[in-house]
This record gives C-alpha cells, structure tokens and sequence, in this order.
C-alpha cells in the first residue's frame, strides 16, 4: 500500500516530502485493507432498498437500468498538441500566445459540471466519470480542457452523493493526464455561497491548484472586481495554473434602453480584469442572454480592446445559443464552452458535436473526430438514464429567458421549488416576479449567489402577496426579510455597479449595520492551524487539507459526510442505480473496490419484517452467504 499511496504522490515524488507530508495529506497514509467494508456496503444496500433513498424521492426503475458502455475510441491524431503539456512546457504566458495564434476554434467539454449541473441537478457522480475518462484521454485529447469540478459540486458531492470532491478531483487527474481541468470558482465565495476570509479563499485556490487544477475561472456575483483578486492573485502566484477572470453577461447589449449593462460596460470590466492580471478573459453567459450579434458584437469589441484570450460561455436556455458560439467564433473568439450531445441544450451548454460539424472543413474546424464524440455522447446518453429522477429541464428552448434571466442551473431548481410548494402552476408570474424583483435590486447581475437572493425574494413575495415595486412604501421593520436578502443588502455579498437603491435598503435593512467596503476586508483571517486541530479532534484522525478545506467551505455538510464514511465507508464504487435505488431481488452487482480486487454482491432475498420493524436482507457476497438487517422506516 505504500507504494500505491505515497509513492505515487506529486509531492513525493518530486522530492518536496518532508515530515508535513502526514500531516497535510493524511490520505496518503490510509493503509488497505479496511476489513469491514464489504460489511458496511451491505448495511448501505440494505437501508436504500428497503428504505429509499431519501434524495431520490422515492422513485424505482420500472425496468432495469443498463450499466452504461464503455465505448472504445478511436485513438486521436496526436498531431496536435496536448494543453496540459503544453502549459506546463510553456507557462501560462506564453501558453496564452499559442492560444491566441490558434486558427481553429478550441473547445471545452462541460459535461462534468455546468452540464449535469444545469440539467440533473449536479448529482452526477465521480464512477461515471472515471469510467469513460479513459475514453476521453485517448479519443479527444486535443479538447482545450474540461469543466469537471467546482460551481455546485463541491457542495453536491458532499451533501448528496457522500462522495469525497477531492478524491474526484485527484482520480479523473489520474486517468487524464492530458487535457487541462477546468474549474468555477466563485470568487470570494469560493465554492460557496457566503464571502470567505481572504486566507480561505487564498487558501483553497493553492489547495486545488496542487491537486490537479490547472484553469481557475473566476467570477463575482455581481461583477464587483475587487472580490475576485485575492483568487486571482492566488491562482497566479501557484505559478503553472492559468487565471481566468469572467465578466458575467446580463441585460442585452443590443438594448440601448437597458444601458446600464452596455458594450461600454462589459469593455470597461474587460479592461479592468486583464489589469488585475488575468491570463484569459471568459465571458460568462450564464442564464444564455447572449443574442447572436450580441455575442459577434461584444467579442469583435473586446478583441481590439484586450490583448488575452477570449473564453466564451454561455447556456442554450433560449434554444439558439449555439448561433451564438458561431457568431463569437466568427468574430475571433478564442476559446468556447460546448456539452457532448446528449448533455446539452436546454438549460445546459450548446451542442458540443453539432457545432464542431457545423465547423468542419472551414477555418475554424476544431478537429474533432465525429466517431468519438458520438461515442462519447452515446455514454452520457447511458448515463443521464441512471437520474431520471434528478432530470427537470424543459424540453424546449423558451424566450421566457429574456425575461427572467434566470441562469441555467438555477431555472430548474427554482421550478421545482415551486413546485414543491404548490406554485408549480404560477411559474409565469414567479418568473416575472424574479424579474420585477431583478428591478427592485436597482437591475444586478444574477449568478449564484445573488441569482438565489433574487429567487428566496421573489418566492417570499409571492407566498404573502406582496408585489415588488410595494417594497419601498412598507414600514421598515415590519417585515422579517430573508437572512439572504439582508445579508446582501447590507453589502455582504459586494457591490453591485452604482449600489444598492436606497429605498430599499432602509426598508429591509431597518437600522441593522451595513456596509459599501469589501467584505474580505472586514473578515478576520481564519487561524488554519487551529481550525485543522479542531478538525482532527472531531475526525479523531489527523485532518488534511482536503479535510480543512470542506471543513471551511460546508462545516455541517462535511461533518455529515464525515458521519456516512464511519457508517458505510466509502460508497463512491457503487453503481449509480444501486446508489440511489437499491437493489431489487436477485440482482447482482459487481463493485470494484480496490484495483484487481471486486465483490460480486447478490441480494437473494429480502425477509419479513419483525415485530420492530427490522428485516433481514439475505445477500451472496463472492458466492458465500451473508445477512444484513435493517430496520424497516419505510
Ligand atoms: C455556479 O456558480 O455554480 C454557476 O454555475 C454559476 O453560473
Ligand atoms: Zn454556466
């Protein structure tokens, strides 16, 4: 085990090991076998089969869920060069120079993250991705990178799939050595949704750039900059990983009536951003606002404005954002986000494999080959049918979207919300509320977090009857706001262009103190040392960084999570349908432990309850028979 765990670490073995090394990485130091792990997989078995899953709602496969297949690709030209490599034998600057002399259009997969965040509501687990990452090193390594990591998966990871986000991290590194990874980082809120101390966003960006990150894009809710340079500085210090700062897209530029988010507005960000030191510039069009001459107009500006590398984002909400990505790559945009067929449109990105088609045999073609990517696609095609439950994106493009602007992983979740509670017919006059609410906020943009305090308002407004522009006439203090809503007002969040209105912060504010500063200014360091100490008293093991750090971002989520491993032990193996729903009776499931070692798992039959309630669940584990009992809450 020495040899598979330290040994192969990056820090080891480029001769940096020193006697800290147990102490930061502990992981490295968790020795095979854990003994009682076939037992604990059973016990976790037994309680979602016979108890649910209680994030899957209650929903069963009527019929059988296929694994998905592993598809054997084509083995790409390797006559172009891979951007791993290449960044780390150039360095970022230069990196960016060959980027910028690329013809052809470079393109990021986001299937590993904005995709399933956007369509399925980011539960995709690591399995699914491992299994095909080999399938993506070998058929497609000249993609410029991957998104497969931040935005709301840390989160997500954690709370519902009780899976390590680092260990993702580190595992798909493994298999792909070959294409950059790409992250969303959300600036001062880090990979969450509340301002953290400048040493924990510091911090964590160094944390992430060791383990395998190399593309930090970073974004501010409300395109307040000053909360995106200790991030960026930090990214840039690591030395071998590239900052890439993004000006988030709202409004409509082709509006001259909507001018407070005009050409001139995004030029000046733009400008602003490539000062503080980004290597490339992304364009975040996160609800897919980007109209086709928009997007041509915005990236024709800023390319004669900037010197760095354009990075285009958008979602395909409206249905035609995929003109969009044409029209920016018309007009020399460097870089775009694209998903693999089967995840993409609708809330997700555009279509990955249509556009580079659309390219092929023109100066921009990619070249990608169409047999892999439709390979690849056919996969997550596989793969989207294990989450049947989780999938809520609308069918079809809407127009809806100029509306609301609404981002693409939000627009789901906040349908299901009203859903939830009863308002599912009522979206019409939600979305126009989310809009009218937008206005009431002095018109920001709306990206988590501020997108969610746009969303808690709305819904809050809605359930009492109270239409936004009635806001500024109530009496302060006579209303109990939203800890969200507050919070932002009271400038926790940052600031957006020109402030918040006024009115509306007496109202909602009532007094409480309120500030127009940064809020890392004000937040006091956190002591990490102590904080890792802490840690390891609760673990009673001693706490890596990967442990301080989901610490940091998500206390409670970790602490459950940290629950769940005692209990079940690590359950990121499982195939994904037993994860959610069980087993059904003479079923058999092979899972990969170890390397070369597997436990074949057959539940033969499930008992009657007792008078406790408490069932035995009779299973075959490697041909031999053993028991699980579970008590019946169902
Ligand atoms: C996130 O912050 O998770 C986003 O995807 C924003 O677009
Ligand atoms: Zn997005």
């Amino acid at each position: 085990p020495f040899l598979e765990n330290v040994i192969a670490d990056s820090t080891f073995r480029a001769g940096e090991a020193h006697t800290k090394l147990i102490d930061t990485k502990p992981e490295l130091f968790q020795f095979k076998p854990r003994r009682d792990r076939a037992t604990k997989l059973l016990s976790y078995l037994s309680e979602v089969t016979v108890n649910g899953n209680p994030t899957a709602k209650g929903w069963k496969p009527t019929i059988p869920i296929l694994r998905p297949r592993v598809p054997h690709v084509k083995k790409a030209d390797l006559s172009l060069p891979r951007t791993k490599a290449l960044l780390s034998e150039l360095g970022p600057e230069k990196f960016c120079q060959w980027v910028l002399d690329q013809k052809r259009l470079l393109i990021t997969d986001t299937s590993m993250r904005d995709a399933h965040q956007s369509l399925m509501a980011t539960r995709m687990r690591t399995q699914d991705m491992l299994r095909i990452a080999e399938a993506y090193e070998a058929g497609v390594p000249n993609l410029f990178s991957l998104e497969m990591w931040g935005g709301a998966t840390f989160d997500t990871a954690m709370r519902f799939l009780k899976e390590d986000p680092w260990a993702r991290l580190r595992r798909l590194r493994e298999k792909i050595p070959g294409v950059l990874f790409q992250m969303l980082f959300r600036g001062s809120n880090a990979v969450g949704y509340s301002n953290y101390p400048d040493n924990v966003v510091a911090g964590f960006v160094k944390h992430a750039a060791d383990s395998g990150m190399d593309i930090f894009r970073i974004f501010d809710s409300l395109n307040y900059l000053p909360n995106m340079r200790v991030a960026m500085e930090a990214a840039r210090e690591h030395g071998g990983v590239l900052c890439e700062a993004a000006v988030c897209y709202t409004g409509d530029i082709l509006n001259d009536k909507r001018d407070k988010f005009s050409l001139k507005y995004y030029i000046q960000k733009a400008k602003e951003l490539e000062k503080m030191g980004a290597h490339i510039l992304a364009i975040k069009d996160m609800a897919g606002l980007c109209k086709p001459q928009a997007a041509y107009d915005l990236v024709h500006a800023l390319k004669q404005e900037i010197g760095i590398p354009i990075h285009f984002h958008t979602h395909d909400t409206s249905g035609l954002n995929a003109a969009s990505v044409i029209a920016a790559a018309r007009a020399g945009v460097d870089i775009v986000d694209l998903a693999m067929a089967s995840m993409s449109g609708s809330t997700s990105q555009p279509n990955l494999n249509s556009v580079s088609a659309a390219l092929a045999n023109s100066d921009l073609d990619p070249g990608l080959d169409f047999d892999t990517l439709n390979d690849l696609s056919d996969y997550w095609e596989e793969v989207l049918a294990q989450y049947e439950p989780f999938i809520s994106a609308p069918r079809a493009g809407t127009a809806e979207v100029y509306e609301h602007e609404m981002p693409g992983g939000q627009y789901t979740n906040l349908r299901e919300q009203a859903n939830a509670m009863g308002l599912g017919h009522r979206w019409r006059e939600i979305s126009r509320t989310y809009a009218e609410v937008n206005q009431l906020f002095g018109d920001i943009v709306k990206v988590t977090p501020s997108s969610k305090v746009v969303g808690d308002m709305a819904m809050f407004l809605i359930t009492r009857g109270i239409k936004p522009a009635d806001v500024p006439k109530l009496k302060p203090g006579s209303i109990d706001w939203p800890e969200s809503v507050i919070d932002m007002l009271a400038g926790g969040l940052g600031q957006p262009d020109g402030g918040f209105p006024e009115d509306v912060k007496r109202v909602v504010l009532n007094h409480k103190p309120s500030t127009t500063s940064r809020p890392g200014e004000l937040a006091a360091p956190v002591d990490l040392e102590q904080t890792r100490a802490q840690v390891a008293e609760e673990l009673k093991r001693p706490a890596g960084d990967d442990d301080l750090y989901s610490h940091l971002m998500y206390p409670q989520v970790f602490s459950d999570f940290q629950a769940s491993l005692a209990k079940y032990d690590d359950l990121s193996d499982l195939p994904t349908p037993s994860f959610f729903y069980g087993l059904s009776t003479g079923e058999e499931i092979e899972v990969e432990i170890d390397p070369g070692k597997t436990l074949f798992i057959k539940l033969v039959s499930i008992g009657e309850a007792d008078s406790e309630g408490r069932r035995t669940l009779f299973y075959e584990l490697n041909g031999m028979p053993r028991e699980s009992l579970v008590t019946d809450t169902s």
